[in-house]
C-alpha cells in the first residue's frame, strides 16, 4: 500500500514537473482537512452547508461556488488536493443544445491563485448504444469521454430534479498534485452551468463537495 502510494506521488510529480523527475518527495504535510461535519468553515468564503446522502457537504451550488484561502504556508514545491465532488441531477457534459435551448457545456472549475487548473465538464446522462452526452473529465474541456468516466460512484440518488433516482448523482474522488510554492494559496471551486429552459436552475443541476484535504509537498 505504501509502495503504491509512493509510486503514485512520484508518477504524478513527473507529470506536473517534467524537469523534476529525478527528484523525490521529501515531505508531505497536510495543512487543511475538513469533512464539514462540525460546521467549521474557517477560511472559506461563499460556504453553503447542506446534507446529502446523510453527510454534511458544502453545496448546493449552481453558477456559484466557494473560495478557500490558506495563508502562512511553509516552504513547499507542490500541493496535493483531495476532495469528493458530487454532481447532482441533469449535468449534460459537453452537450450545447440547440437554438431553442442552450443546455451546456456544463463546466466545473478549480482555480489555484486565479488560474484554472481544472476546467472540465461532467455528464450524468448515462450512455446507451445510440445516445450519450459525453463529458470532458478526466481531461479538460473540450475532450470526449463517456458519461461517468473516472467516477467513484455512479449509483447515488439524484437530489432534486432527479430526486431519489439511482444514478441521478455521480461522485468523483479528485486526488491531484499541482505546482505551487507561494506563501498563500487561494482555491476557487465553481461551476459555469447552463440550462436556459430550467425553471429552477439549482434543482435542475447542481454540485456539492466533501472531504477536502490540502497538503504541501517538498522535493529533495
Ligand atoms: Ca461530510
Ligand atoms: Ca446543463
Amino acid at each position: 500500500m505504501i509502495i503504491t502510494k509512493t509510486f503514485k506521488i512520484l508518477f504524478l510529480t513527473c507529470l506536473v514537473i517534467f524537469s523534476a523527475c529525478h527528484k523525490d518527495i521529501q515531505s508531505q504535510t497536510e495543512v487543511y482537512t475538513n469533512d464539514f461535519e462540525s460546521g467549521s468553515i474557517l477560511g472559506i468564503e461563499g460556504a453553503v452547508q447542506s446534507t446529502y446522502d446523510g453527510k454534511k457537504v458544502l453545496g448546493f451550488y449552481n453558477n456559484s461556488g466557494f473560495t478557500l484561502t490558506l495563508p502562512g504556508l511553509a516552504k513547499h514545491d507542490l500541493i496535493l488536493l483531495k476532495f469528493d465532488l458530487y454532481l447532482h441531477d441533469t449535468w449534460g457534459g459537453n452537450h450545447t443544445g440547440n437554438d431553442a435551448v442552450i443546455d451546456g457545456p456544463d463546466i466545473w472549475q478549480l482555480k489555484i491563485d486565479n488560474e484554472a487548473v481544472i476546467n472540465t465538464t461532467f455528464s450524468n446522462s448515462g450512455c446507451q448504444a445510440t445516445y450519450c452526452q459525453q463529458q470532458s473529465y478526466p481531461k479538460n474541456f473540450p475532450f470526449h469521454y463517456d458519461a461517468g468516466t473516472g467516477a467513484s460512484r455512479t449509483d447515488l440518488p439524484g437530489r432534486c430534479s432527479l430526486a431519489n433516482i439511482p444514478g441521478g448523482t455521480t461522485m468523483y474522488r479528485i486526488d491531484k498534485i499541482f505546482n505551487h510554492s507561494g506563501y498563500t494559496i487561494k482555491l476557487d471551486f465553481k461551476d459555469l452551468l447552463k440550462q436556459s429552459n430550467a425553471p429552477d436552475m439549482l434543482c435542475d443541476e447542481s454540485w456539492s463537495l466533501d472531504n477536502l484535504s490540502v497538503s504541501i509537498l517538498t522535493l529533495d
